[in-house]
């Protein structure tokens, strides 16, 4: 372990980091937020994970995606060979998704608030699971019917380097390193940037080992 100047533990680095960083028109980085529920989420997650088991989606063109997911609340991001799009059903189980854990409930509207969007409802959680080498390709996230509504993004465990571009594919994306704890709330004039996740470097973190888990709350239907 290594310390800064003021004895606090650096293992991730975006420890130093500011509390709040603006990341565009609508989308903010609140860096550490989710951290003091950390105990709480880590349960609500395996929880999730026990009633729906993580799987590697397949993509609408064929390629197995490197990371691995599962949805918690009334619709589930799923993707196959017909496309994305949100289910009611994990069609793994064919029963519905696990009820969105309170604790996830209540940090995703809390966070949409201290960003600006009151009464965010979210009615899906989608849970990724990365390992180092897992990657994101870049995406937009188009798929929810109200885009009024901002998507609540939290990550816990290994840091990850975020990529935040424009409107346009083609648009050279920003460098966002996210680590333990913070939350990016994205909507407005943001809301259809592309985005992805760099695969992510060897660590480990003291909860969560080799793994970085992301939640992403969104009102999808
Ligand atoms: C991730 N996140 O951070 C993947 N999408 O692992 C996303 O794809 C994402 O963080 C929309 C808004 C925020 C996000
Ligand atoms: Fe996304």
């Amino acid at each position: 372990m290594t310390l800064d100047l003021f004895g606090d533990a650096l293992d991730d680095p975006t420890d130093g980091l500011p509390a709040r960083e603006p990341l565009g028109p609508g989308a903010l980085l609140l860096r550490r937020f989710a951290r003091p529920r950390e105990a709480e989420l880590l349960d609500a997650v395996d929880r999730v994970q026990a009633a729906a088991p993580l799987r590697h989606m397949v993509t609408p063109g064929g390629f197995r995606m490197s990371v691995a997911m599962t949805n918690c609340g009334a619709l589930g991001w799923v993707s196959d060979l017909a496309g994305y799009r949100y289910d009611p059903i994990d069609p793994d189980s064919a029963r519905p998704w696990p009820a969105m854990p309170e604790a996830f409930r209540r940090l995703a509207t809390e966070a949409a608030a201290a960003a600006g969007f009151e009464d965010f409802e979210p009615d899906a959680c989608l849970v990724n699971r990365y390992v180092p080498g897992t990657r994101l390709s870049l995406h937009q996230d188009r798929n929810e019917r109200d885009m009024r509504q901002p998507i609540v993004s939290v990550s816990l465990g290994i840091p990850a380097m975020f990529q935040f571009g424009g409107d346009r594919r083609a648009d050279r994306p920003a460098r966002v390193p996210l680590g333990h704890g913070d939350v990016v709330v994205w909507g407005g004039p943001s809301r259809l940037r592309f985005h992805g996740v760099l695969p992510l470097k060897e660590a480990s973190h003291r909860l969560l080992g080799e793994s970085r888990i992301n939640l992403t709350f969104r009102k999808a239907g």
